[in-house]
């Protein structure tokens, strides 16, 4: 995608419904796919905010197909915030309607851009606090599954097809492996070798589901920490955001993508790995979290299988960061040289330390069985 060219902003702006006397546009948060911007207003004696995106359309390549299930799943929720008696101004994701009463704005080079309410009083991690804030976020991240759990599931597209599907992962990491385009493999050995002793293990959970031994649900498939709003003032979770992968998929992939980036004890892309640790105290903080909320909908074959679905996230998290890391970069955004490679570093450590606590991993979630 080419970068967005700040002087056309304004204009963009300017398609949408927003109150008030415009005042700025700023860069804003730490996501690695969209380009985010917050957009200020003068309203009266008050400043208000909404959230810009451009969505990325070499990651999503249906991007109206993706509105479809951003604008059903934020209506949905809507409704069942509200009849539950909760704020769906806040609790949810809202989006403002363009000038002409649609929800996205295509511009002239065929860049999609959509705007929501900004939800003030919140914060994003990037990194896990208190194990009282990660528990909350599982909280958070249990109760949109519920909330989800009625939602027709058949209307919803796949806006990144096979997301989840960890073998297919590893077909397109030897794919970049094998073209090598930067001339990277030879520096990453160890790496690639950890990689390939797992290739087997990566069928795991496809394989369950085909068998039916896990059920489809509508998940987020998206769910580190950075993507939910926490309250400033109460640490409680306030609204899952970034809705753009919202398909079927396990329960067990929302579970394990919360765990792999939120119970290590360092940021995703730390470049010393002496200070990247698996916490076993945080998983159980998440694993109570999730369960107290969404454990009466799980079957005891997803309960048990929790810890296959923080590890094979956390694996298959590495695996792409690796593969993007020898294909040049050109998914994830990087902000230096190697990030993604320091990224694909901190999962694969997680993995280990995994591998290495796995019976106290099934103890905990082994407690939570009916
Ligand atoms: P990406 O797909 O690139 O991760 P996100 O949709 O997660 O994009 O948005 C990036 C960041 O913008 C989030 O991590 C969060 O900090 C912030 N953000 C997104 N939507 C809102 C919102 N409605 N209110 C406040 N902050 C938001
Ligand atoms: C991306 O969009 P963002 O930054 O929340 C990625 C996730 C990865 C994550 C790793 C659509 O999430 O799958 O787990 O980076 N999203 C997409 O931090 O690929
Ligand atoms: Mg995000």
């Amino acid at each position: 995608m080419k970068p967005v060219k700040n002087e056309f902003l304004p204009a963009i702006v300017k398609k949408f419904q927003f109150e008030g006397q415009y005042v700025g546009i700023l860069p804003y948060g730490s996501g690695h796919i969209n380009d985010t911007f917050s957009v200020f207003f003068q309203l009266e004696e008050r400043t208000r905010r909404y959230i810009l995106q451009r969505i990325n359309t070499n990651v999503f390549r249906k991007p109206a197909e993706l509105m479809e299930n951003v604008i059903g799943v934020t209506r949905y929720l809507h409704g069942a915030i509200a009849a539950a008696g909760g704020d769906p101004l806040r609790e949810t994701l809202n989006l403002v309607p363009t000038k002409d009463g649609a929800f996205y704005y295509v511009d002239e080079d065929g860049g999609y851009w959509r705007s929501y309410l900004f939800i003030e009083n919140t914060v994003t991690l990037q990194q896990t606090r208190s194990k009282e804030e990660f528990y909350n976020s599982a909280r958070s991240f249990g109760r949109f599954q519920m909330l989800l759990a009625d939602y027709p599931a058949a209307t919803l597209h796949e806006t990144i097809p096979l997301f989840h599907n960890t073998p297919n992962r590893i077909l397109q990491f030897k794919e970049s492996l094998a073209a090598d385009v930067k001339g990277r493999a030879a520096g990453v050995k160890e790496e690639i070798d950890f990689v390939l002793q797992r290739e087997e293990y990566t069928h795991l959970l496809v394989d369950m589901q085909e068998q039916g031994n896990l059920p489809l649900r509508v998940t987020h498939n998206d769910t580190k920490l950075n993507n939910v709003l926490i309250d400033s003032e109460t640490g409680k979770g306030i609204c899952v955001i970034d809705l753009d992968t919202v398909m079927p998929g396990l329960s067990l992939y929302d579970f394990g993508d919360s765990i792999r980036f939120g119970a290590s004890t360092a940021a995703e892309d730390e470049q010393d790995l002496s200070k990247v640790h698996f916490d076993i105290g945080l998983f159980e903080a998440y694993t109570r979290g999730f369960l107290e909320v969404a454990g009466k909908v799980l079957t005891n074959a997803e309960i048990q299988s929790l810890p296959d679905g923080a590890k094979m996230m956390t694996l298959e998290c590495g695996i792409r960061f690796l593969a993007d890391y020898l294909a040049g970069d050109t998914y994830f955004k990087i902000s230096r040289k190697g990030h993604n490679l320091d990224r694909a570093r901190t999962q694969f450590r997680l993995v280990e330390e995994m591998e290495q606590q796995w019976d106290i991993m099934a103890k905990i979630v082994g407690y939570y069985c009916k």
